[in-house]
């Protein structure tokens, strides 16, 4: 299961410095609309410190992340339905994501031209006016759509499986400055304009610089600025959490690694995502909790506590489950 996250917002918003920072991808970002026109594709490994536990622990060469694929297209202007700006086409590129980072501008900088023109002088209302924006030409696309399909098949839409980019579910992500990021009263009101949908507060052009720094370097630059996760880690957690995600993890000698799975799956549908062949001749899973494994040290310990278990077809797979499948094919 790849989990894909596409970015949407107005031009010079600033998605590409956030795609470059997600995927340290090196896309271009530069200070004028529709610096972006074919879209940027980047994978990344999801970060997850328990596989560098695990692999310690069993003295694993070979660590296998989950990943998350990022698209980053043009940017969307009023009218772009009608082909104002570079028009829509590319949504297509978002048609196959699970889920939308729909990035906003909350930042102050006049160098900086918003997509309207006008000066930044009001963050949440002019906020608020750039998501209606995007938020109707989604609409719009979909409609253009469903028009589309309803000529060519003589069908009702309503019939088909078609993916609709209003229905995935969207993160909103203010791209704020350096003191918007612990200005607690405007990012409560930058989250009442989405809510119940998931706002994060990140500044791009920070997480950019912070490219070839080394995970303790990051993590004490952000520190410095009173934040607690990188970008990344925000935008992963709110996807997971958006769509009822969560992981597993398998570990040996030869290989230690994460795999993404809905909440509530249950064991053969866990082992499904390894091999096919995995579910139809699921057996019995052995299963312990990731926290216990590193309290106790090993699997002989865990063993011996009395904690690692036989779990049949329909237990309900839980967050960092360690597991090893038994199956006949
Ligand atoms: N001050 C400030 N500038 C930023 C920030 N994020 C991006 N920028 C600048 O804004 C300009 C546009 O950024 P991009 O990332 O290219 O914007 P985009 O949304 O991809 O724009 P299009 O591809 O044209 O749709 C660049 O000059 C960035 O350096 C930020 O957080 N603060
Ligand atoms: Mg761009």
């Amino acid at each position: 299961m790849n989990l894909k996250i596409g970015i949407v917002g107005l031009p010079n918003v600033g998605k590409s410095t956030l795609f470059n920072a997600l995927t340290n991808a090196g896309a271009l970002a530069a200070n004028y609309p529709f610096a972006t026109i074919e879209p940027n594709v980047g994978i990344v490994p999801v970060p997850d410190e328990r596989l560098d536990v695990l692999a310690k622990m069993y003295e694993t060469e070979k660590v296998v992340p989950a990943t998350v694929e990022f698209v980053d297209i043009a940017g969307l202007v009023a009218g772009a339905s009608k082909g104002e700006g570079l028009g829509n086409k590319f949504l297509a590129h978002i048609r196959e994501c699970q889920a939308i980072c729909h990035v906003v501008r909350a930042f102050k900088d006049d160098d900086i031209v918003r997509a309207d023109n006008k000066i930044e002088e009001d963050i949440v209302g002019q906020a608020k006016d750039d998501i209606d924006i995007i938020n109707l030409e989604l609409q719009l696309a979909d409609d253009e759509t469903k028009e589309k399909i309803a000529a060519k098949r003589k069908k009702d839409p309503a019939d088909e499986n078609i993916p609709y980019l209003t229905d995935k579910p969207v993160i909103y992500m203010f791209n704020v400055d350096e003191n918007g990021l612990t200005d607690e009263n405007l990012k409560s009101k930058l989250k009442a304009l989405v809510s119940p949908a998931q706002a994060i507060f990140v500044n791009a052009k920070l997480e950019e610089e912070m490219s070839g720094m080394n995970r303790a370097e990051r993590k004490e630059f952000l520190e410095s600025y009173g934040v607690k996760n990188d970008a990344l880690g925000e935008l992963i957690k709110a996807a997971y959490e958006t769509l009822g995600l969560q992981s597993f993890l398998t570990a040996g000698k030869k290989e230690v690694r994460a795999w993404t799975i809905k909440q509530g799956a249950t064991a053969p549908e866990a082992a499904g995502t390894i091999h096919t062949d995995f579910e139809r001749g699921f057996i019995a899973a052995q299963v312990c909790k990731y926290e216990d494994l590193s309290n106790l040290g090993g699997e002989k310990a865990v063993r011996e506590a009395g904690l690692m278990r036989t779990e049949g077809k329909t237990y309900v797979m839980q967050d960092g489950d360690v597991v090893e499948f038994k199956f006949n094919v």
